[in-house]
């Protein structure tokens, strides 16, 4: 009996001691600085997770709202929307960057200044579990552009 329930926690132990379901790596976070009293600001990473997943939201200290936008463009004006939940397909880059898709800090507690470096959490489900990714992103300059510009 006493042998029976110590296979139980054995197992149980062994399960929850797996790794992470999602496996989510995130490369290259950083948030585009403000000026000062500048109340909005994103944040821009690739992520890419090992099995399906789904980014929830996202949550920093620095931030009293923070949201995963959708920019779009529809009859020729950027546009951007607050999306539920964002894809991560198994093995797939997902590429957050100015543009497309971002983390939208709002309401600002302080200025992001160039240099930096912003808590930023994750919180991302896979097979139903959910976990946080904890992730650290530098602050660029407000005009830095998301790629070196080629002159002709
Ligand atoms: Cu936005």
């Amino acid at each position: 009996m006493s042998k029976a329930r110590f296979s139980c926690t054995a197992i149980a132990a062994l399960l929850f001691a797996l790794p992470a379901a999602a496996q989510v790596t995130v490369t290259d976070p950083w948030i585009r600085g403000t000026v000062p009293g500048q109340m909005a600001t994103g944040a821009f990473m690739q992520l890419k997770a090992a099995k399906d997943a789904k980014l929830l939201e996202a949550n920093s200290p620095t931030a009293g709202v923070v949201e995963i936008h959708e920019m779009k463009l529809e009859n020729n004006v950027m546009r951007m929307r607050a999306v539920p939940a964002l894809d991560l397909p198994a093995g797939r880059t997902v590429e957050l960057k100015p543009g497309g898709y971002h983390v939208m800090l709002m309401d600002l507690k302080q200025q992001m200044k160039e240099g930096e470096v912003v808590p930023v959490t994750l919180v991302i489900e896979s097979a139903g579990r959910r976990e946080t990714v904890e992730v650290k992103a530098a602050v660029r300059a407000p005009a830095a552009p998301a790629a070196p510009m080629k002159k002709h």
